[in-house]
C-alpha cells in the first residue's frame, strides 16, 4: 500500500524527565523503529572526545543547551544516513532553529508532545540514575535496578547526572517552556502535533501506541534492516 516503501519519522517533545526516553524505547521495541536520543548522542561524543563533543561538554556541565550549530552538525548527518529504516527521535529539536534545520532534510510523520506536571518531573528527576556507558536509565521507584546502585547488565556503578540534581532542575524546566513553545506551535500549524498529558508513562503509553498503530504498518516498520 501507499506507506509500503516509506520511512516513518517520529519526534518526541517534552520537558526533561517527561518520559521521552522511556516512551521512545517502547516505540522502538513495539514498532521496530530505530531510537535516536540526542542526549545519548551528545554524551557519546563527549565521552569519545570528538570535536563536537569537546564543544558540547562545557554546556552540558553548566546545564545549558548545546548551541544549535553543534547539535545540528552532530545529529543531522546521522539522520541523513537513515535512508532505509524508520526512526523515532527524542530530545531534538529543542529550538526553532533546530526544527527548521530538521525540516530542511526531511518531513516528519508524527510529533508527540508529552505534558507532565512540574511536581511530577521534579520527583522523577531527583530519583534518576543512569549507566553512563550504555545510557540505560533507572528510577528507584518506576524501574529500579535489580541491585541498588548497580547496572543490571554490566554490573557497573550507576551515577546521577549533574543535570538531575535539584538546583539544576528548576532552571532547566523553566527554560524548556520558553524555547519549546515556538517549536510546538510550528508542528501544530503543520497538523502533525499530538499532545498527551498525564503523570504516569504507563497510562499515557496505550494512547501513543494506538495512535502509532493507526499510522505505521507493522510489517513495514520491521521490514528493512
Ligand atoms: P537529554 O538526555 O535529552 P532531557 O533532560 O531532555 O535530557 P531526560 O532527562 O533524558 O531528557 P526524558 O527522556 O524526557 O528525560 O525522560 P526519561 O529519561 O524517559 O524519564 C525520566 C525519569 O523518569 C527516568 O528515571 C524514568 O525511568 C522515570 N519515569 C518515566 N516514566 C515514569 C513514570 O510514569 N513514573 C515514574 N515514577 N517515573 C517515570 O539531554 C541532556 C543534555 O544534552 C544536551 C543539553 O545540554 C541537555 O541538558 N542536549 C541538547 N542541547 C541542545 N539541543 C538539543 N537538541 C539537545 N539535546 C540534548
Amino acid at each position: 500500500w501507499r506507506m509500503a516503501n516509506k520511512i516513518f519519522r517520529a519526534v518526541i517533545l517534552g520537558p526533561p524527565g517527561s518520559g521521552k526516553g522511556t516512551i521512545s524505547a517502547r516505540i522502538a521495541q513495539s514498532f521496530g523503529l530505530q531510537h535516536l536520543s540526542s542526549g545519548d548522542l551528545v554524551r557519546g561524543d563527549v565521552a569519545a572526545n570528538t570535536e563536537a563533543g569537546i564543544l558540547a561538554k562545557t554546556y552540558i556541565h553548566k546545564n545549558l543547551l548545546v548551541p544549535d550549530h553543534v547539535m545540528t552538525c552532530l545529529l543531522l548527518p546521522k539522520l541523513e544516513k537513515m535512508t532505509k529504516h524508520s526512526w523515532v527521535l527524542d530530545g531534538f529539536p529543542r529550538t526553532l532553529a533546530q526544527a527548521t534545520a530538521l525540516n530542511n532534510i526531511c518531513d516528519l510523520d508524527v510529533v508527540i508532545s508529552l505534558n507532565v506536571p512540574f511536581e511530577t518531573l521534579k520527583e522523577r528527576l531527583s530519583d534518576r540514575w543512569i549507566h553512563p556507558a550504555s545510557g540505560r536509565v533507572y528510577n528507584s521507584q518506576f524501574n529500579p535496578p535489580r541491585v541498588h546502585g548497580v547496572d543490571d547488565i554490566s554490573r557497573e556503578a550507576l551515577v546521577q547526572l549533574d543535570d538531575d540534581k535539584p538546583e539544576a532542575l528548576l532552571s532547566r524546566l523553566r527554560h524548556y517552556k520558553d524555547i519549546a513553545k515556538p517549536v510546538i506551535d510550528l508542528y501544530r500549524a503543520k497538523g502533525i502535533l499530538h499532545s498527551f498529558s498525564g503523570t504516569e508513562t504507563d497510562k499515557i503509553w496505550p494512547y501513543i501506541s494506538s495512535l502509532l498503530g493507526s499510522k505505521i504498518p507493522v510489517q513495514q516498520a520491521f521490514a528493512t534492516p
